[in-house]
């Protein structure tokens, strides 16, 4: 059966601070009522892939008019005011074959129409966020010296996941262990990923409102101690994990304005701002270049920061920040996210719309490698194993590819030397049924390999996962039916099974049947030896599940 997706990735609630979009000669009037609607359909529905300023990311420039001149000195003109009204109402009805998803049963016609005026116009250039904006947004709610000085509770911290309710702008901390729901709080707007503390006490989740939220898991039930923005949209944070320096700082990476911010780790007391605005890889000045995922090393104080329209690592020393240091990294354009290697030496990071995954060497400061892959690589953080063949991989799936790709991975081991040889190559690609790939995952001790495919269109293909044999990988996936095996009745709205996270243990995986807004979801859980179901975690507040992060993996990045 197909069925169309729903307005995939969408965006943040940015809009109420904007005004409306300048008028741009030549393009459709609209009245201020419509323009503020349009602004906010904007930035909820259309930003995160074609940016604020509409010059395009993983999606295309949605500018009034472009000209650009290419490497060899042609000159090209484009933009939304040649295509005009009728031709991009059928785009955001339909989408396109390059990737743009269906919005007609999101948005009304009405809404439509309205929209495809709105990118004819003007973009509104949001205001800016200094140091200033994030002290006075800055709450510490519990000051260190009155929370609790030893564990409050009975609960395995370390077996605890932190769970994105997307749409109830929620985080669901549920016991491993006992599988129940030990308590949800209120957190940014569509929050977007949690990391945690290096001590694993704190859980730091970001929404894509900017909205910083630090909860203490010590307390007898999770509390919220600290909150700060960011600015009005953002999706990553990270704390310090170098010996010596643990927890002392956090990091947030900004996707509007698009700067990354220094916090103290312990109470989110803003201490620097730094913009990412200037030169792209190709040489031309953006005044947007998004921070996508940002990582702490294990190895030197130091954060890596991708930097997505520059196509730039950062290198961040954190070891004085009155004199911060940078070391920049040239890859290719539109970063998005990634993973370590298996021995946290080499960080790799998508360069999705140049289908390319690009590795830093975070122990030399250099560039290891720029590897060509299928269409937009989106590896969550990818996923590391000992191949039967080729030794130490890192996999990570594609957007636009029905491929799983294995990238070979170097390491200073000598029982893995023989695969030097293969260093920085895709030395298989593993057969997926369809696109639409976000996360791949497995564990140390396991010899599986989850794939989901929630972007696929085709409803039997959104809904599952398929799960390669590491030791054996000619043998065909096996699929797991998660909405099946949810037990929840079918709705409207379409149910993705969306991203793996595994039990600190490595025995179990947890998937989330991500439903419709007013849908009862659940998490799914599977034993990972037999990939048999566990058990269904669900509640009528369990609305929207995504990402899902254990506290034992997630602060020592295994994955
Ligand atoms: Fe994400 C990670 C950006 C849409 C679920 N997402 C990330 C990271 C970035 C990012 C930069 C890496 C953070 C890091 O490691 O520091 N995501 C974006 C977007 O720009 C995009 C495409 C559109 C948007 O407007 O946000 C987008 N993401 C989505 C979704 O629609 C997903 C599927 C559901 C949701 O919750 O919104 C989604 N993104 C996730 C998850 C991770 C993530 C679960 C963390 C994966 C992990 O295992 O670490």
């Amino acid at each position: 059966m197909k069925r169309k997706l729903l307005g995939m990735f969408a965006v943040s609630a940015m809009a109420g601070a904007m005004g409306g979009a300048f008028a741009q000669e030549g393009a459709p009037a609209m009245t201020a009522a419509e323009k503020a609607q349009g602004a906010k359909i904007y930035f909820e529905r259309c930003a995160g892939c074609h940016g604020v300023l509409r010059k395009g990311a993983t999606g295309k420039n949605l500018e009034p008019a472009w000209k650009k001149t290419d490497k060899d000195g042609k000159v090209s003109e484009g933009g939304m005011l040649k295509l005009g009204t009728t031709r991009l109402e059928k785009v955001i009805a339909f989408g396109t074959d390059g990737g743009m998803v269906n919005y007609d049963d999101i948005l009304t016609k009405d809404e439509i129409n309205l929209m495809a005026r709105y990118i004819q116009n003007t973009p509104d250039v949001p205001p800016e966020f200094s140091l200033k904006d994030m002290k006075d947004s800055w709450k510490l709610i519990v000051p260190v010296k009155d929370r609790p000085t030893k564990q409050m509770n009975k609960i395995n911290l370390a077996n605890v996941f932190a769970t994105t309710l997307r749409d109830t702008g929620e985080l669901a901390l549920i016991d491993g262990d006992t599988k129940q729901i030990w308590h949800i709080l209120k957190t940014g707007y569509a929050v977007h990923i949690s990391r945690m503390s290096a001590s694993g006490r704190y859980v730091y989740t970001v929404g894509r409102d900017g909205l910083v939220t630090m909860i203490d898991l010590w307390f007898e039930k999770p509390t919220t101690v600290a909150s700060i923005r960011l600015g009005s949209d953002a999706r990553s944070v990270d704390v310090s994990k170098f010996k010596g320096y643990e927890d002392k700082y956090l990091v947030g990476g900004g996707y509007w304005p698009p700067q990354y911010s220094i916090m103290d780790g312990g109470t989110l007391e803003p201490l620097k701002v730094v913009s990412t605005r200037g030169m792209t890889v190709d040489g031309e000045y953006h005044p947007e270049p998004r921070v996508a995922s940002i990582v702490a090393s294990h190895i030197k104080p130091e954060w890596v920061v991708n930097v997505k329209e520059t196509g730039m690592i950062k290198l961040v020393d954190y070891s004085d920040i009155n004199n911060l240091k940078e070391t920049t990294i040239n890859s290719a354009k539109f970063l998005h996210d990634g993973g370590w290697d298996y021995t946290k030496r080499y960080f790799l990071v998508a360069a999705n719309a140049s289908h390319k995954v690009a590795a830093v060497d975070t122990k030399t400061g250099k560039l290891a490698a720029l590897v060509d892959t299928k269409k937009i690589p989106h590896p969550g953080r990818g996923a590391n194993f000992i191949h039967p063949k080729f030794g130490p991989v890192w996999a990570t799936g594609h957007l636009g590819d029905a491929v799983v790709s294995l990238i070979s991975t170097p390491t200073d081991d000598k029982k893995y030397a023989k695969y030097k040889q293969y260093n920085w190559k895709v030395v298989e690609e593993l057969k997926m049924p369809g696109a639409g790939n976000l996360f791949v995952k497995t564990h140390p001790n396991s010899t599986h390999l989850w794939a989901d495919m929630p972007m696929n269109p085709e409803l039997e293909n959104a809904e599952v996962n398929y799960v390669y044999d590491i030791k054996d990988l000619s043998k065909p996936p096996v699929k797991i039916d998660v909405a099946k095996d949810s037990g929840l009745p079918v709705t409207k709205a379409l149910r993705r099974a969306v991203h793996q996270e595994y039990n600190k243990d490595g025995t179990e995986v947890w998937i989330s049947l991500w439903g419709g807004k007013t849908d009862q979801s659940a998490i799914v859980v599977y034993d990972d030896k037999t990939l048999k179901l566990k058990k269904v975690i669900t509640d009528p507040k369990m609305i929207t599940p995504t990402g899902k992060f254990n506290v034992y993996n997630t602060m020592k990045d295994i994955f």
